[in-house]
């Protein structure tokens, strides 16, 4: 059974549903969530300035690295890993459908893939900082240095 199912199998949860629908039909969802840019710039934009350069961007994932690799070891083990699979796969559900593939895009050179440079299947802080460069020269579209909410709007 599919999860929608049981959820309509139910009378009060069915009343919900169709609220919520109703409700992000008046609304439009696209107001009620943000969209993959916004969410980026918002993360990545460490001192708000409006753009992100190379050092913000390794910055940023220095402190990205140090929150997922929990037991400190310098590397990032299958396991830590699949915990930070989970969140970027949490943050994904959080903006609009609308532009989810273009997060999907931009965070998915943060995966093991794009990350793992020698490909043994472990993750080092060095490999985790060095992959940073060829990954934020991917997302500079307009190719100025820096990722900007210009980069985006070329991105397609
Ligand atoms: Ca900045
Ligand atoms: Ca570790
Ligand atoms: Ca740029």
């Amino acid at each position: 059974m599919s999860a929608l199912r049981t959820i309509l199998k139910g009378t009060t949860m069915r009343k919900n549903l169709v609220f919520a629908i109703c409700v992000a039909l008046l609304t439009g969802t696209a107001q009620a969530q943000d969209s993959a840019q916004d969410k980026f710039m918002t993360n990545w934009d460490l001192n708000g300035d409006g753009t992100i350069p190379l050092a913000e961007a390794v910055e940023m994932r220095k402190n990205i690295f140090a929150a997922f690799d929990s037991n400190q070891d310098g590397v990032l083990s299958d396991e830590e890993y699949d915990t930070f699979d989970a969140a970027r796969a949490n943050d994904m559900a959080s903006v609009g459908a609308d532009s989810r593939a273009r997060l999907r895009k931009i965070v998915g050179g943060l995966s093991r893939k794009g990350t793992d440079q020698n490909e043994d299947g472990r993750v080092t802080r060095q490999e985790f900082l060095d992959s940073t460069a060829q990954w934020h020269a991917g997302i500079d579209k307009t190719d100025d240095g820096v990722i900007t909410t210009e980069d985006f709007a070329t991105m397609d």
